[in-house]
């Protein structure tokens, strides 16, 4: 119900703003690196404790609900997206921009029941960003409302899209050539390397669309959300509805432009979460 709904909200807000102040902390401490999936892929001691904290606490609050967690899930607990109430969380999106001191980190957190999601909450506590959305109810910067830019040619648009943590040449070769192909016919492309951000700088209209491969559903199911609820669209890159398990995500001011981006794409499969 609404009133259940409020109350995730607000735990799910206070929450987050506690895992903040310990992002915050670690952004500028000395960190122990490992690598995960590549030699690019990494992971920090406060991407597992922020994670901890975050489960910990919504645990305590919701012990009927479930979690899937990017560190979680890199420990070996399988990924289960069911029916009940879910928590999906990246406890630091940007982890290469945490190692880096690159400003663009956030904690990621959408809540989705009967497989929708119905909260996301994207908090870069680094420059101190939280963006925030229910469904049917808007999407909010800080408390204000964010509108996306609307803007339907693609000549005319900044793109944001990534390069990713895969060092596999085949992936490489194929996201390189997507970024090739955009180049030529936009204004600018744009690679901060966090996910959950780029789906927040298309919903408050700095960005007209991104498109990424490889990713996970902890990375774009509240920025999905987000950038919904700020007017924007979203599908799978190849054009269908989005899937959060598919591993991949094209987020447009409008369907035009998501008509325009998604023939010029290279395809690339990554096995679901
Ligand atoms: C990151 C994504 C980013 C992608 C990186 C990585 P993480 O998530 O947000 O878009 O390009 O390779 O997957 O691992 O920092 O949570």
């Amino acid at each position: 119900t609404e009133k259940e709904i409020e109350i995730y909200y607000n735990t799910v807000l206070d929450i987050v703003s506690l895992a903040g102040k310990v992002v915050n902390a670690g952004f500028s401490a000395a960190k122990r690196i490992e690598t995960k999936a590549s030699a690019a892929d990494l992971v920090t001691e406060f991407d597992q404790r922020v994670e901890e904290i975050l489960i910990k606490h919504l645990q305590e609050k919701f012990p009927t609900h479930k979690f899937i967690g990017e560190e979680s899930s890199s420990a070996g607990v399988q990924t289960v997206f069911g029916d009940d109430p879910t928590w999906i969380i990246d406890p630091i999106d940007g982890t290469t921009n945490f190692v880096h001191g690159f400003p663009f980190v956030a904690i990621s957190i959408a809540l989705a029941i009967n497989k929708q999601v119905v909260i996301g909450v994207i908090y870069n506590p680094v420059l101190d960003l939280l963006y925030t959305a229910i469904h049917g109810k808007g999407a909010y910067r800080n408390g204000r409302p964010i509108k996306s830019s609307g803007q339907t040619d693609l000549a005319l648009s900044q793109v944001a899209g990534e390069y990713g943590s895969s060092r596999e040449p085949e992936v490489l070769t194929a996201k390189c050539q997507n970024l090739r192909v955009i180049i030529e016919k936009v204004h600018s492309i744009r690679a901060i390397g966090s996910a959950a951000m780029n789906l927040c700088l298309v919903a408050e209209g700095s960005c007209d669309a991104y498109f990424e491969y490889g990713i996970h559903i902890w990375d774009y199911a509240a920025g999905d959300l987000i950038a919904r609820e700020a007017g924007a669209y979203t599908c799978d890159p190849s054009g269908g509805p989005l899937n959060l398990l598919h591993r991949c995500i094209l987020c447009t001011a409008t369907k035009k432009l998501a008509e325009q981006i998604s023939p010029l794409l290279t395809h690339v499969n990554f096995p679901d979460d």
